[in-house]
């Protein structure tokens, strides 16, 4: 691996699962140039949703966020390329899908669906750090 070439998790949630926009998610990241380099469909445990948003403990969305992501199939993705923490997370949008530019995958797919969490159909890692973290947590093979 070049030292440029980066990994970062993406999480297709719950409900881009259930709206069958998996495959969407992925040919958008296929399209931008990154290279899936590892893939897995599970229900989120609580357990390990903790972990992965340790960050957010207290948070009012936090509960609703936990029971969200847990809710459900979700799919687990690594991915590769090229600066593509920064560029995953502009293919994303902003967090709220209301206010994330049309173009992106929450701004072209999502809306606010939930009362309490945003319902906003990926999740991407938002650093370096975070990458290896979350990777570690949900791959804890790869
Ligand atoms: P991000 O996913 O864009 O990095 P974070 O701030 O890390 O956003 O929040 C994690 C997740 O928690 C979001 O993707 C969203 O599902 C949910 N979330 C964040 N902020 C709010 C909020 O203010 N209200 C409801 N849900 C939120
Ligand atoms: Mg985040």
């Amino acid at each position: 691996m070049s030292a440029q070439i980066e990994r970062t998790l993406v999480i297709v949630k719950p409900d881009g699962f259930r709206r069958g926009l998996t495959g969407e998610v992925l040919r958008r990241i296929e399209a931008k140039g990154y290279t899936l380099a590892a893939l897995d469909i599970r229900t989120p445990d609580r357990e390990r949703l903790e972990q992965h948003y340790a960050e957010h403990v207290g948070k009012p969305f936090y509960e609703p966020l936990v029971e969200f992501m847990s809710s459900g199939p979700a799919t687990f993705v690594i991915v590769e390329g090229q600066r593509c923490i920064e560029g995953f997370r502009s293919l994303a949008g902003a967090t709220d899908p209301t206010k994330a530019l049309p173009g992106t995958i929450r701004g072209d797919l999502g809306r606010d669906w939930g009362e309490k969490v945003q319902a906003n159909i990926v999740h991407g890692s938002d650093s370096a750090e975070s990458a290896e973290r979350e990777i570690g947590i949900w791959f804890s093979r790869a």
